[in-house]
């Protein structure tokens, strides 16, 4: 049984300095290059670049409600055509008073803002506020005077108004919207664009529901619902709880809101709309399925909904969820979405490395969903996902200069293959500036610099640390002040120290989580204080005093790793981890035809700490061989199998989310081995 007592929830960040050297390093590059950059994109002031409209669609849905006003009813909206999905200005450049972009522009400014909000709670930067704060003047200038606040329709065709749900993306832009809206009130306690969105929450849930007159519909692209539980918990306002249960517990319900909206009908037993996980009611889905993104943005909201309810029901069918993504469907990077086609997940253990999709923000979106899970339960199990995302399939999204990003994340890269084969053509060899769909880049930008809300959780009597990385909490501590200071080398090093920096009168338990990739621990803790191991996590309970110290240590062994033999592609391929992060070869460091290289599974790793491209990191070394052909072999497509030629080679690998930065190159997570 659920119990709500057991549940905790993040440490705000105005409660945490982050310190971490690796970490803050990351925060610090989103800060002072990505923010600003972003800004740029969102105003079309990258050259080079795939231009947002996203600013001058909110000035233009401005314009109209500025004219309204003046106007009243002799003012009618010119109206434009909504059967496009992306509108770009014809060939001659020109643009006339249309919505420009993907349907769901509005959503880069939404998450810009949240990554700005966040950098603000850790750096205040009364510059960048002022900047946010135009910005948010002029998002919510665009707002119509019942709430309503999509520029899409409001520029194109009011009238049209939630008419396509499965497409059209303005409850998704209502979920960014909201959780950036949330996130600037708490860091600046300023309100402005959290009315807008209460607003506009209260117009959504006169519209929703399976009420008389009103729509039973729900996204077509899910967020609306963990948006919603963020603005619910941070106001208490029941009315947004509700809106999330009835968009959580009407999806997937017969008959399929995206056939009425439609005019469409279904056979008797037919199942549609799985890409939109709409395809049964959620508490009956036992494989995740469909569009990766939007598939973690739902099982998040469930979880928000199953812990806020206490509803175990709610909370099995994520952990089915869960169980079946990790199991069958997750690469080894933490990425998810096996498949382009659909950017959506395959089937079990249909893990493919060169034509991985794995999107940034899908692997992003599984840290939002690990973090939900471990509110409810910490078990180490979800944290260890967490880890194994936000260090691979999310970081390798960006490059270590914070200004070229990935959308998908393979794990095997021919850059030949990507420039000619069509199959392939989803998958860049080099980062891109910025996309026309910028899903990822801010999506990025608001993962890392909210890290710290992921690494602690709390409840009353329990500080969780789930991820290791440095930095002063303050904490409410059995409702004392305590402040607390973590040390770490994560992800290089496996120590952590932990040091209570004032007096407490109360005992109040610290919970280290235990990582799984490490059998063993050390551990030092000070006498007297009572230890328990659960569920992956050391529970220390005493009453903590001024210079109190933990100290761990979780040695990082290079460990190869194999995949279930189910996995096709990875049939006699190990792959090579140290601590939290998974490494490849490059052919920067290997040379070209990576596919000839082998590893020797007895042979020994050599790990060393290096600096290279500006970066602090633990390069590996392993035994290996490469096959060289005879002479006689090249000549020929096919030769009868001979005995084959190799010389030695010592492979060189590093980790695989520092992949990509030294050009266009080969790159390998998974190599052939042997053993002698
Ligand atoms: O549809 C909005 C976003 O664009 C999705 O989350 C991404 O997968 C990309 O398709
Ligand atoms: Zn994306």
């Amino acid at each position: 049984m659920m119990k709500e007592t057991n549940f905790s929830k993040p440490l705000p960040l105005t409660q945490v300095q982050v310190t971490d050297a690796f970490w803050k390093k990351e925060m610090e590059l989103v800060r002072t290059e990505v923010i600003p950059y972003q800004w740029n994109a969102l105003n079309d002031k990258v050259s080079g670049a795939a231009p947002s409209y996203c600013m001058r669609n909110y000035r233009r849905a401005g314009e109209i409600q500025r004219e309204k006003k003046e106007k009243g009813s002799a003012f009618v909206p010119m109206k434009y055509p909504l059967d496009t999905f992306e509108t770009v200005p014809g060939k001659d450049g020109k643009m006339d008073g249309r919505f420009y972009g993907f349907v769901f522009q509005d959503s880069d400014f939404s998450k810009w803002i949240e990554a700005v909000a966040y950098s603000l709670a850790q750096h205040p930067d009364p510059e960048l506020e002022k900047t946010a704060d135009e910005a948010i003047a002029v998002v919510c200038a665009a707002q119509r005077e019942d709430g309503y606040l999509d520029t899409y329709y409001l520029i194109n065709d009011e009238d049209q108004i939630f008419s396509n749900l499965k497409d059209n993306h303005e409850l998704y832009c209502f979920g960014h919207l909201t959780e950036g809206a949330v996130a600037y009130y708490q860091a600046t306690g300023k309100d402005q664009l959290l009315h807008a969105a209460m607003r506009y929450a209260d117009f959504i849930l006169e519209q929703f529901g399976t009420e008389e007159g009103k729509k039973p519909g729900y996204p077509g692209h899910e967020i609306a619902e963990m948006a919603l539980m963020r603005l619910y918990d941070l106001t208490d306002e029941e009315k947004y709880l509700n809106l999330a249960k009835y968009f959580v517990n009407q999806r997937g319900q017969k008959p399929y809101y995206f056939d009425l909206e439609r005019g469409e009908t279904c056979e008797e037993g037919e199942v549609k709309y799985a890409y939109n996980q709409a395809h049964l009611p959620v508490r009956l889905q036992r494989e995740a399925v469909g569009h990766a993104v939007r598939a973690v943005y739902l099982y998040s909201g469930m979880a928000d909904v199953a812990r806020a309810t206490a509803d175990d029901e709610l909370f099995a069918a994520c952990e089915t969820l869960w169980d079946n993504i990790v199991n069958q469907k997750m690469y080894i990077t933490g990425g998810i979405g096996a498949t382009h086609l659909g950017e959506a997940f395959s089937f079990g253990y249909d893990l493919p490395n060169d034509t991985a999709y794995a999107e940034t923000c899908a692997s992003i979106g599984l840290v939002f969903f690990a973090r939900r899970m471990l509110e409810i339960q910490a078990k180490s199990k979800y944290a260890d996902v967490m880890e194994t995302a936000l260090y691979n399939g999310i970081l390798s999204g960006m490059a270590l200069d914070g200004k070229s990003f990935f959308y998908v994340n393979p794990l095997e890269v021919l850059p030949e293959a990507c420039h000619k084969d069509e199959r392939k053509f989803h998958v860049k060899p080099i980062r891109q500036k910025w996309f026309g769909c910028a899903c990822c880049p801010p999506n990025l930008a608001r993962l890392i610099s909210s890290i710290a809300s992921y690494a602690f959780t709390e409840k009353e009597d329990t500080l969780f640390l789930h991820l290791y990385m440095g930095g002063t909490l303050e904490v409410e501590a059995n409702k004392e002040h305590a402040r607390m200071e973590i040390q770490s080398g994560f992800p290089w090093d496996g120590h952590v120290t932990f040091t209570c920096k004032n007096d407490l009168r109360k005992p109040y338990t610290v919970a280290f989580r235990l990582p799984g990739w490490s059998s063993v621990y050390e551990k030092q803790i000070p006498s007297g204080t009572m230890a328990e191991e659960k569920d992956g996590y050391l529970y220390l309970t005493r009453v903590w005093k001024s210079g109190d110290q933990v100290c761990l240590f979780f040695p990082m062994e290079v460990r190869l790793m194999a995949s279930n033999p189910l996995v096709r592609e990875n049939t006699g391929r190990l792959a090579v981890t140290r601590g939290p992060v998974v490494y490849c070869m490059e052919e920067a460091d290997n040379g070209k035809n990576l596919h000839l290289l082998e590893l020797n599974s007895c042979g020994k790793a050599r790990a060393f700490e290096t600096d290279e491209m500006g970066e602090h990191f633990v390069r590996i070394y392993m035994e290996g061989r490469r096959i060289v052909p005879a002479d006689s072999d090249r000549q020929s497509l096919y030769h009868v199998s001979n005995a084959m030629n190799y010389e030695e080679a010592a492979l060189s690998f590093l980790p695989y989310y520092m992949w990509n930065n030294r050009g266009e190159g080969e790159m390998q997570v998974w190599v052939r081995a042997y053993q002698r």
